[in-house]
């Protein structure tokens, strides 16, 4: 193994300052640095300040970077850090338009490795991990139904009725894609009653290419607490995915999210790319602007380019 890997972070808001904590108690990384549009904001993770992050990116004494800035800046920091050929996670959504991504996509095939990783935190977590286990070991027999329950307390500030889809039910389009191996080509938003201007709740239908169903009830202003969970339906059986009820997702995926960092530090130090591909960002960030669509027409397609050999 080589020595431990020097992390630039950039953002230091809920997500990136969580990361910085998680971060210490991962052996075999040290973080060297921080950056943040609010300089205070980044002072107060505790590591060295560097107010532009593309000259963290550039800096040789950072080895890899951790983005969790603002969605619309993900694209520019991905690229900055392919263009460095520095290993690279980017919380999702990977970028806020399937165009976006796709060009992260077309970077790392023109560069012809893997270097980007998407923070898709679920594939890490235990219960998730469980459940594709069981399915894959045939458990379950074939696959059916995917029924997904997203809860939070409140949303924040800003949140639009497009984010319920982009933010929120976007761990579900990875989770569907990630669990059956599969893409996702049809997305049917239906629109419950709600309380104001915000569409929420709403309830996702996904149709996997197999013919699998997957339904996501997401609901961000649910008022009691964090709630998410699923239920599997095979032809031998069925099993669940779930946990506490907790403040956020802070608490809930508290394992996942050190399984993932760990994870791709470890593949950092051994010159891999673990977890969800910026294929798998791009296909999520196609399913969601298909998503979006769908709020207003009732239903969509989705269209993804052809996979590159790259992800294969
Ligand atoms: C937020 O961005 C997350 O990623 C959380 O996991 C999710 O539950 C929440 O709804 C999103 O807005």
């Amino acid at each position: 193994m080589n020595p431990a890997v020097r992390v630039g972070l950039i953002g230091a808001g809920v997500m990136g300052t969580d990361h910085a904590r998680t971060l210490r108690d991962v052996p075999g990384a040290t973080l060297v640095a921080v950056s943040d549009v609010d300089p205070a904001r980044a002072a107060a993770v505790g590591a060295p300040v560097v107010d532009d992050p593309l000259v963290l990116i550039a800096d040789p004494g950072v080895d890899a970077v951790l983005i969790a800035s603002s969605d619309a800046t993900h694209e520019a920091y991905v690229l900055a850090a392919l263009a460095a050929g520095k290993p690279v996670l980017c919380e999702k959504p990977l970028a806020p338009s399937a165009a976006a991504a796709r060009r992260i996509v077309e970077a790392e095939v023109a560069l012809g490795r893997r270097l980007v990783s998407v923070g898709f935190m679920r594939r890490y977590d235990p219960g998730y991990v469980e459940l594709r286990r069981a399915l894959t070991a045939g458990d379950l027999g074939d696959p059916r139904l995917l029924h997904c329950v997203h809860r939070n307390v409140s949303s924040p500030d800003g949140f639009t009725s497009s984010m319920l889809i982009t933010s929120s039910a976007g761990h579900e389009i990875d989770v569907a894609r990630w669990l059956f191996d599969d893409e996702i080509v049809a997305v049917t938003v239906h629109r419950p009653p709600r309380s104001g201007d915000l569409q929420d709740p709403q309830f996702l239908i996904l149709q996997l290419a197999s013919g699998v169903i997957v339904d996501v009830e997401v609901f961000v202003n649910a008022g009691y607490g964090y709630d998410v969970r699923c239920e599997l339906v095979g032809s031998r059986g069925w099993a669940t995915a779930s946990g506490p009820v907790t403040p956020d997702w802070r608490e809930r995926f508290a394992a996942a999210y050190r399984h993932e960092l760990q994870d791709w530090v470890d593949g950092v130090r051994v010159g891999e790319a673990r977890g969800a591909t910026a294929w798998d960002g791009y296909a999520a960030a196609a399913v969601a602007q298909a998503g979006v669509a769908a709020l207003e027409a009732g239903h969509a397609t989705v269209e993804l380019v052809p996979k590159p050999g790259l992800y294969n």
